[in-house]
């Protein structure tokens, strides 16, 4: 009767599975980390001391902070080059290609756990990997042998028949699904793909399905393991990775929803949410000043070779600037092998590194008032860089056929074939650095600082509203990324300073002048990204605790690992009530037991509110201890 989900939590735990929603201790297999949350990841490594990483696989990327304007980013990979060796992490060095999709290719095996320091870590369920993004403690911790604590899922059953017809793509599938459950739609459950349609998707496909799975706040996402899992790992030269794996037949779902692959038309996330769904048929027409094909979502070699094929012998629209980058060197490799490179090249394509690049802000930004049509998985507000761009989230197919007309363009009028992945001979893993030395010194740059370390939590937490958000507050509206920003990742007091810079520019220095104090809000606060820096320079600038009406599952993680107390209104209207610079109190943290909930006084309206906390025994002796770091030795 199980879920393939359960099967996997069930051989990753001990003792029977706990209800849903009940803290699990889920033994982790592999672990990804990415340079942008890396650096903190191995610094917090490094404070546990434990010698060789006790994972049987962990691997080191770097991906995100390619663009080499200082010294900064190239000291971050030095760094994390040094530390992969001296711990046994396997290195994947600057150009090897973005994490999740290299780590499909080479590395992700059906029914194994991986937690990821990315939130797109789900990548790998398209192999049928039970794959969990967090921030870089928890990860570190993982690396250090100490299973995840997590929620026991709920599991969303999507039933899939059919199979989809010419002009569509796996993303518009997974935009079908963020158009019916919105980005709220899978927090605290994992998303289990089933039924007859699956077959008719390969793995890269599954994975664009997955990868995106995050932006419904899913813990998780997966696909069965399968014939088709089975010829991908054989193309990958790794047959004997592979095993069977799938849910019972008789498998119980807490909800499903079903999708008719054959019915599902090309489709558009609009600005500034990717639950934001029209279909491209009613945006048809609309001038698109960018084109940006790539990200971890969409740049297998499927894709990209699709994209060849619709621009081969054309060339793209005189308004248009088009990127392409491959989402790995394989990827990139087997372009050029097959003749699909040229084909884009010719169109006038601009071929970018085997990173992630424009979906971070590292280069691209529009011009001004820009529509930017992307293959990638998020629009948040600000994300792409320039404040004013509207950013389309679309499938290659619909990213192609727009190239060539200048205006967003349905691909079901343009006739062309979708391309199977070759066969290669070799595949060449040179970028892939796997060494163990103890002896290495690991070495630092002047810009990767001591980490902060909060202090023990007190009785009462006072002081005044720092900031007051609405709903649906992304990380990328907490701490921004791009290339300005991102080269501070390893140094947080200079990263405190954009601290919400997008929205408030005046918090970092409010927060300095009364000794921070609060940040209260509404929904899904903290949807979006596993950055703990969304977490660490919030509790750098003195915030205590974050009141608010729900949140993002990793962003609350984060905030309890750096000792910043999460709690949510018990009525929610009350945040309502709460204005900036009110002067709150919340008083008996010392008392605080699990479960249970507070009192929230307003001093300044002279009123109080009931606040639930709920948090487990384990999270209020971190949140009480001032952060996960303090419990350990
Ligand atoms: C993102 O897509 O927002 C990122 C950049 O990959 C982040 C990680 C980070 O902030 O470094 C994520 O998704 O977790
Ligand atoms: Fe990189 Fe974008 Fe994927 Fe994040 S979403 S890992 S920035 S490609």
């Amino acid at each position: 009767m199980p879920t393939l989900t359960e099967k996997i939590i069930a051989a990753h735990v001990s003792g029977p599975l706990p209800p849903k929603g009940q803290p699990i201790e889920l033994r982790i297999d592999q672990t990804l980390t990415q340079d942008a949350t890396g650096t903190m990841a191995y610094l917090e490594l490094i404070a546990m001391n434990i010698g060789k990483v006790r994972t049987e696989l962990s691997v080191s990327y770097v991906d995100h902070n390619t663009l080499q304007s200082g010294f900064e980013n190239a000291d971050d990979h030095r760094f994390l080059q040094s530390v992969a060796k001296k711990h046994g992490i396997i290195f994947s060095k600057c150009g090897n290609g973005i994490c999740h999709q290299v780590h499909l290719e080479r590395f992700a095996r059906p029914g194994k756990t991986l937690l990821g320091s990315d939130s797109h870590t789900p990548t790998a369920g398209g192999m049928g990997s039970l794959a969990i993004g967090a921030g870089g403690l928890d990860v570190a911790c993982a690396m250090a042998g100490k299973p995840f604590s997590v929620n026991m899922p709920k599991v969303i059953g999507v039933e899939l028949t059919g199979s989809l017809p010419h002009g569509s793509g796996a993303k518009d599938v997974i935009l079908e699904v963020l158009r019916r459950l919105s980005v709220k739609g899978g927090v605290g459950s994992v998303m289990e793909y089933f039924g007859e349609g699956v077959k008719t998707l390969s793995v890269p496909e599954r994975a664009t399905i997955t990868n995106m799975g995050a932006e419904l706040g899913a813990t998780s996402s997966v696909f069965p393991s399968d014939e088709r899992t089975l010829e991908f790992l054989t193309k990958q030269n790794r047959p004997q990775d592979f095993v069977p794996m799938a849910a019972d037949s008789d498998a119980v779902y807490d909800s499903v929803v079903s999708i008719d692959l054959s019915q599902v038309e090309p489709l558009a996330a609009c600005p500034h949410s990717p639950d934001a769904v029209k279909p491209v048929a009613e945006l048809a027409g609309m001038k698109a000043d960018q084109i940006c094909i790539g990200s971890c979502t969409n740049s297998s070699f499927t894709d990209l070779a699709t994209v060849a094929n619709i621009l081969k012998g054309k060339k793209i629209a005189g308004g248009v600037s088009l990127t392409i980058s491959c989402g790995s060197k394989l990827v990139l490799d087997m372009l050029a092998k097959s003749g699909h490179l040229a084909a884009l090249i010719e169109s006038g394509a601009r071929i970018l590194e085997c990173t992630c690049g424009p979906c971070i802000g590292m280069g691209q930004s529009p011009c001004t008032d820009a529509v930017s049509l992307r293959t990638f998985n998020r629009n948040f507000y600000g994300r792409s860089g320039t404040m004013s761009a509207g950013v389309y989230l679309i499938s290659p197919e619909t990213a192609a056929a727009s190239a060539i007309a200048g205006v967003i363009t349905d691909a079901r009028s343009l006739s062309y074939e979708k391309p199977e992945m070759p066969q290669m001979d070799v595949i060449d893993d040179s970028l892939l650095i796997s060494e163990y030395d103890p002896d290495c010194e690991v070495v630092y740059g002047p810009n990767i600082k001591p980490l902060p370390v909060n202090s023990k939590a007190p009785d009462l937490l006072s002081g005044k509203v720092m900031i007051k958000t609405g709903d649906n507050i992304t990380t990328d509206h907490i701490m921004p990324a791009g290339a300005k920003i991102l080269p501070y990742r390893s140094n947080i007091e200079k990263i405190s300073e954009f601290c919400f810079s997008q929205i408030d520019e005046g918090f970092p220095a409010r927060c300095k002048e009364n000794g921070g104090g609060f940040i209260v809000g509404g929904e899904n606060y903290g949807q979006g990204s596993s950055r703990e820096h969304a977490a660490l320079a919030p509790m750098y600038l003195g915030i205590k605790a974050v009141i608010v009406k729900s949140y993002a599952r990793i962003h609350k993680q984060n905030l309890i690992n750096s000792g910043i107390f999460p709690f949510t209104f018990a009525d929610p209207a009350d945040a309502d009530d709460v204005d900036l610079l009110d002067e709150l109190e919340i008083a008996g943290i010392d008392g605080l037991k699990p479960g249970e909930g507070l009192a929230l006084v307003n001093k300044t309206k002279g009123r109080q509110y009931a606040i639930n906390g709920g948090f487990s025994e384990r999270e209020l002796t971190i949140l009480k201890a001032g952060g996960l770091l303090n419990t350990m030795g």
